[in-house]
């Protein structure tokens, strides 16, 4: 056998088994079967001998097969009668000094014959190598007979289909077995038998009907003789025909190689190279965000700027109305967000307690949609199988993922455990002032109690006009309420900040989550698609 050709033919079905192992469970079983058999095939047929050619006579019942090879060989070896259909069992009649067994026993062929040296003599040689098969037909009543030439030529490495006269524009044989095999011309041979019984112009035009029809098929290259089996016409062309194919020695290389495209053909209706191979960076945030809201961590940052401004209206306003801000709910503390510290958080993740992230049907309705759609978006334009191997990928973590989330949430740095220092120096401010106002009106009420225990009282110095600790009293009191108003802007703006910083935290943490559960299997999906596309490609 041609060793470039072998070489060449290994490879690529080396890449069409590869590319077969990634489509298992996303290509259609039946083109996963074909292109299975194909490797499997050019692995048992390249461990036989490379010195054998096998070429089979196929054709309709009656069209002269057995007669062809006898007729070829010179021998009666095969049983050519009136009775329809006669051919039963396949015949190997073989031009070799040894008989290859092991090729036959493969081909299931037991009816094997070896012509002898004496048998054939100088002119044989040229056919040295030659396995030439005797068909049973694919047209009788007989159906086992169709089932073993099916079977038959889809092993052999060459086939010359015999037509007859009568029945050559046959659409059972056009449609059902050329037309299929418009790939492999160069491993066909078709030859019009019995042409002994038509005048010389019919058998012309038959010829010329019979190229033309071949042609509209797509085998215009094909080689097309005229032969007659009784009067030995067109015989020595025929041989000399089979002979430059068994020649080259590449007919089975040539064969399976056919086999192989087809194969990869078969599985390339899943081919679409434009995919990406990986979930973009627009899809990835796409899915983050429908996340973030389905489960309502969107709603976790807001509440850290809710409850900094409350914390804040506490530690930084005026005392004497700030309390009222201790009514109001704190959200963290509606959200489960509160309670734990950060170290305690991370340490123990699973002891975290749940949050009150949503986990009802419908956030997880929701989820499941952002889901499946970024698989829909991802897969768009691959074919049912690979899109639903992306979808189940896509979902292979949703039972788990809403307690990833909710443990991701729950073990997030939000920044809310401690306060911003300036917030302690204010309220010791404000309550120095508080103080003040007090000290100035326990002065001014000083007078009458001292009046009472006969005590002298205490002075009472003035500054325009008004009393000092008039003065003190009121000016503590608006000092306290001007600096509570000043210090609710700074609170207003912390409180912003961290909203900020909780929305990218949490961001990162579901994007963190939606990774691991997701978009890395997706991702593996994609990379085995594009693996799959690349052995394609190769194969072909
Ligand atoms: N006139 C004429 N008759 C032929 C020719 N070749 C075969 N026949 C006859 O056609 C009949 C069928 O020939 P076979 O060789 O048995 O045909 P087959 O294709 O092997 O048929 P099955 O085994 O039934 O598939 C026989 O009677 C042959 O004698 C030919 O070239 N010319
Ligand atoms: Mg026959």
């Amino acid at each position: 056998m041609n060793q470039q050709l072998t070489s060449a033919l290994a490879a690529r079905a080396a890449a069409l088994r590869e590319a077969a192992g990634y489509a298992v469970g996303r290509s259609p079983e039946v083109a996963l079967a074909q292109a299975l058999r194909a490797t499997r095939q050019v692995d048992r047929r390249l461990a036989f001998s490379g010195e054998n050619t096998v070429i089979a006579l196929a054709g309709a019942t009656g069209s002269g097969k057995s007669s062809l090879l006898n007729a070829i060989s010179g021998t009666q070896l095969a049983f050519s009668g009136v009775k329809r259909p006669t051919t039963t069992h396949p015949l190997a009649v073989v031009w070799a000094d040894n008989t290859p067994d092991d090729l036959l026993d493969w081909m299931n062929i037991p009816l094997r014959h070896r012509l002898a040296a004496v048998d054939t003599g100088a002119s044989e040689a040229a056919l040295a190598g030659l396995v030439l098969l005797d068909l049973p037909d694919y047209d009788s009543t007989e159906l086992s007979h169709r089932d073993e030439m099916n079977r038959l030529i889809g092993l052999v490495d060459a086939m010359i289909w015999v037509l007859d006269p009568q029945k050559y524009a046959d659409n059972a044989l056009h449609s059902g077995y050329l037309e299929r095999f418009r790939e492999y011309a160069d491993v066909m041979l078709v030859v019009l038998n019995q042409s002994d019984r038509l005048s010389p112009d019919d058998l012309v035009a038959a010829h010329e009907h019979l190229r033309k029809l071949l042609a509209s098929e797509g085998l215009g290259k094909v080689r097309v003789l005229n032969a007659s089996a009784l009067t030995g016409d067109g015989i020595a062309e025929l041989r000399s025909e089979i002979a430059t194919l068994v020649k080259s020695k590449r007919l089975a290389a040539a064969r399976l190689l056919h086999d192989v495209t087809a194969g990869a053909l078969a599985l390339s209706s899943d081919l679409n190279r434009e995919r990406h191979r990986k979930v973009s960076n627009e899809q990835a945030n796409r899915l983050v965000n429908a996340v973030l809201v389905a489960a309502g961590v969107d709603q976790v940052a807001n509440a850290v700027g809710q409850a900094t401004r409350i914390r804040g209206g506490l530690a930084t306003g005026w005392p004497l109305i700030s309390w009222i801000g201790k009514l109001r709910p704190d959200p963290l503390k509606r959200l489960h967000l509160e309670a734990l510290v950060p170290a305690e958080r991370s340490d123990t993740p699973e002891l975290a307690q749940r949050t009150a992230l949503q986990t009802s049907d419908v956030a997880r309705a929701q989820v499941h949609t952002a889901l499946r759609d970024t698989a829909d978006d991802v897969s768009r334009g691959l074919s049912s199988g690979w899109t639903k191997a992306i979808r189940q990928a896509s979902l292979s973590h949703e039972d788990t993922l809403i307690d990833e989330l909710d443990i991701a949430v729950a073990t997030a740095d939000l920044g809310t455990t401690n306060s911003p220092s300036w917030w302690s120096f204010v309220r010791v401010l404000q309550w120095f002032l508080i103080a003040a106002a007090l000290t100035g009106l326990l002065w001014l009420g000083s007078g009458s109690v001292l009046e009472y225990f006969k005590l002298a009282p205490l002075p009472l110095p003035q500054w325009h006009g008004v009393a000092i600790a008039t003065w003190l009293f009121g000016g503590a009191l608006v000092a306290g309420f001007l600096l509570g108003l000043l210090t609710s802007l700074g609170v207003r703006i912390s409180a912003e900040r961290r909203t900020t910083a909780a929305a990218t935290t949490l961001r990162q943490a579901v994007r963190q989550v939606a990774n691991q559960a997701v978009l890395t299997p997706v991702n593996t999906e994609l990379e085995r698609y594009a693996r799959f596309v690349a052995a394609l490609a190769r194969a072909l």
